[in-house]
């Protein structure tokens, strides 16, 4: 079997995506999502210019010699960009293989561990009531666990607030939106905010809170203390982790189940952090770490000392993603949770899908592959438009980490 044709889609249906169909000689196609928010081209470059004139002809059956020669091959290993290219090829190869195979993805990994994917979503607001009022709406809609970020008084466009309360899309200006950030106004108020929330709905939902980097240990490991009668399922990427010892100093003063690993490339990034126990969740998705064939590596690691997993599942992971991440979700042995921001109505038209949401769960289906496809056709009808994450600076214009 042989690989004749690969090609990089972009499409912007509400926001870009980057994806890569892979072409072989029996017909069959695999498709695999290569988004890197905000540094898309580089990513279509990377694969373009450098990973298919290597791909051509080579057997698409061999995916884990694939995954090495990628990876060794280029000699410069890790990073963002190369990371989601080998995993755009990746994913294209286990569809292959599994439509190959006339199995759903979940079957070529070992089966099903469980029945249902179960989700977080996003709730936002403006202030602490809007906020509730929002956590009430995804009860309603039959989560069972849900994410709270609220605007806080006196921080300018607060991380995780949007316009609506389904959709939220951080990626939204030409050139970086500049946003506010304050610890001492945002240590503050986020206890408040769940104390109403605990007050308003008790204890049966499981409740999370995104930090996205803004805290020094010590403030983190002070907000996990103040938030403990609050039973989170976690508290997230509450302190930058490119010093993974950072985290001991939390885990020290604080019982708040800990996650972090969105911004996560590979095995490396997660590897002291999981063997030293001082995370309880690892959030590195799909497109994020190499693939499936690299995760399941991860989670393999993490499952030897009880460190679950908790997919990232924001927009700029396109369905290809979440499609992968719920057949890896339904086998993985250690998963945790699923995290699940809804994409438009454009942006799942131009990506067919068979996974579904019901009462707080997400399914993915039987059709063999991963079960997502990509519209060509429609895909041409949204060009590409520069979209920038935001920055964030402090009241007296210091950058800060958004
Ligand atoms: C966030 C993301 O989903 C999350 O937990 O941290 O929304 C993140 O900001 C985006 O994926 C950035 O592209
Ligand atoms: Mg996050």
């Amino acid at each position: 079997m042989k690989i004749t044709a690969a090609r990089v889609i972009v499409t912007c249906p509400g926001r870009n995506f980057v994806t890569l169909k892979i072409e072989t000689d029996q017909g069959v196609y695999g498709i695999g999502d290569a988004t890197l928010n905000g540094r898309e081209l580089a990513v279509a470059s990377y694969l373009t210019d450098h990973v298919i004139p290597c791909l051509i002809g080579m057997d698409p059956q061999r995916i884990e010699d694939i995954w090495q020669y990628l990876y060794r091959g280029a000699y410069w290993r890790r990073g963002p960009v190369t990371m989601r290219a080998v995993a755009a090829v990746d994913v294209a190869l286990w569809d292959i293989k599994a439509k190959m195979a006339g199995m759903p993805l979940y079957q070529l990994l070992g089966g099903r561990s469980r029945d249902a994917v179960m989700v977080y979503g996003h709730a936002n607001g403006a202030d602490i009531e809007q906020t509730v009022d929002a956590v009430g709406q995804y009860i309603d809609m039959g989560y069972k666990a849900i994410r709270a970020q609220s605007g806080v008084p006196g921080v300018e466009k607060a991380y995780g607030v949007s316009g609506g309360t389904l959709h939220y899309e951080p990626a939204d200006a030409a050139l970086p939106t500049v946003t506010g950030w304050d610890t001492r106004k945002s240590l503050n108020f986020v206890p408040k905010l769940f104390e109403k929330l605990r007050d308003t709905y008790g204890f049966d939902h499981h409740l999370l809170h995104d930090g996205h980097h803004r805290y020094t240990p010590q403030e983190a490991a002070n907000l996990g203390k103040m938030l403990e009668p609050f039973q989170l399922f976690w508290l997230e990427d509450m302190t930058p982790a490119e010093n993974q010892e950072a985290f001991r100093l939390i885990r020290q003063h604080t019982v708040t189940p800990l996650a972090v690993g969105e911004i996560f490339n590979t095995i490396w990034d997660a590897k002291d952090l999981i063997q030293n126990q001082l995370i309880d969740y690892i959030r590195t998705t799909i497109v994020g770490a190499g693939g499936v064939t690299h995760l399941r590596r991860i989670a393999d690691l993490a499952s030897l000392y009880q460190v679950r997993t908790g997919c990232h599942g924001a927009t700029d992971l396109s369905p290809v993603t979440m499609g992968t991440a719920l057949h890896f979700d339904t086998w993985v042995p250690n998963f945790g949770i699923q995290e699940y921001m809804r994409h438009t109505d454009e942006t799942d038209a131009v990506f067919p899908h068979d996974y579904h949401f019901h009462d707080g769960y997400l399914h993915c289906g039987e059709t063999p592959g991963h079960g997502v496809d990509i519209d060509e056709d429609l895909a041409a009808r949204y060009p590409y438009k520069p979209a920038y994450l935001p920055v964030a600076r402090l009241a007296d214009g210091q950058l800060w980490n958004w």
